[in-house]
């Protein structure tokens, strides 16, 4: 999907020369060669589904360093595909541009990656809660009644999807999956994922944090099954503040709350142009990404 707005401040993430190889609406990957893609996290921000008309500063590199700290953090239950974030250790082509990418970049191993959303939940929300409310079931799995929103499934459940052509995800079958991928494959990738998000779930709530779900994208390289893309970031995953928590109820979203809050003040009707967001919501937002980053790796970020 390609933005819906670029902000003047936004177009330092674009690299005429390069040759883009995909386009979120918040970050890019580039072609180097065969093996080779350049993965860049912009300070876009998204809500309601748009590109909002400012970004926010540091987004990138925040969500970038989280990224890196998750697969390091992970690397003992799956390979990932970072090569390294070191812009000095870029190939040629892209060092000219070492400024901009510092911090909020990373050379990847290219992959063949599979076409599935590996999405796990541990907390009922969302689209997963107007389902339950509905048939009692989420993407096909029972589930015990009387679960309130926000509530823990008994167990981290895993509801693969796949890309729409709407852009959106739609939510298949493990059973749809093995169709797909093949049902050695999709064990796999089930296995992983939930083993992953345990362990980084844990480790997050620890430190104040819950990753009420998330949604990890794999691919096959030289090293077998490999994590790519980005992981456990709040753009990838809801990240709830745990001291706030109470079932029963939707949850605040750690990062976004304020720019939703102020989107609704102002009455967006949710149709492009998206507006762009004064200074103080962008700023609050800013450090609500900082203080996410230094809450799970006890890391402060250079600004
Ligand atoms: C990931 C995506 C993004 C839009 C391609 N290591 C890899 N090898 C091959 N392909 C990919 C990766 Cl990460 C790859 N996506 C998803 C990422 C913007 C879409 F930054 N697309």
């Amino acid at each position: 999907m390609s933005p819906k707005l670029l902000d003047p401040v936004l177009l330092q993430t674009d690299f005429p020369d390069l040759q883009l190889h995909a386009s979120g609406k918040v970050r890019d990957v580039y072609y180097l060669d065969n093996e080779h893609l350049l993965f860049v996290a912009t300070d876009r921000i998204s809500a309601f589904d748009y590109i909002l008309a400012s970004g926010i500063p540091h987004k990138g590199r925040v969500l970038s360093q989280i990224s890196l700290f998750w697969f390091d953090f992970l690397s003992d239950i799956v390979p990932n595909h970072v090569i390294t974030a070191d812009v000095e250790r870029y190939p040629q082509v892209v060092r000219k541009y070492a400024d901009r990418l510092n911090g909020r970049s990373m050379l990847v191993r290219r992959a063949e990656m599979f076409p599935v959303e590996c999405v796990v939940r541990g907390y009922i929300s969302g689209s997963a809660w107007k389902e339950y409310k509905a048939t009692g079931k989420v993407c096909g799995i029972d589930l015990p009644s009387g679960l309130k929103e926000s509530d823990a499934f008994p167990e981290p459940i895993f509801t693969p999807a796949t890309k729409a052509v709407s852009g959106h995800d739609e939510n298949i079958s493990f059973e749809q999956m093995t169709k797909i991928v093949g049902e050695e494959t999709a064990t796999r990738l089930r296995d992983i994922t939930l083993k992953i998000y345990r362990k980084a779930a844990a480790y997050a709530r620890e430190r104040g944090i819950i990753i009420a779900d998330t949604k990890f994208e794999f691919g096959r390289t030289a090293k077998g099954i490999t994590l790519a893309d980005e992981v456990l970031t709040p753009d990838s995953s809801r990240f709830w503040p745990a001291d706030k928590y109470a079932p029963g109820r939707s949850q605040e979203s750690y990062d976004k709350q304020y720019v939703r809050d102020y989107l609704e003040e102002i009455r967006w009707n949710k149709q492009p142009p998206a507006p762009a967001l004064p200074a103080e919501v962008a700023q609050h937002t800013s450090e609500k990404y900082l203080e996410a980053y230094f809450q799970l790796t006890g890391r402060k970020l250079d600004v």
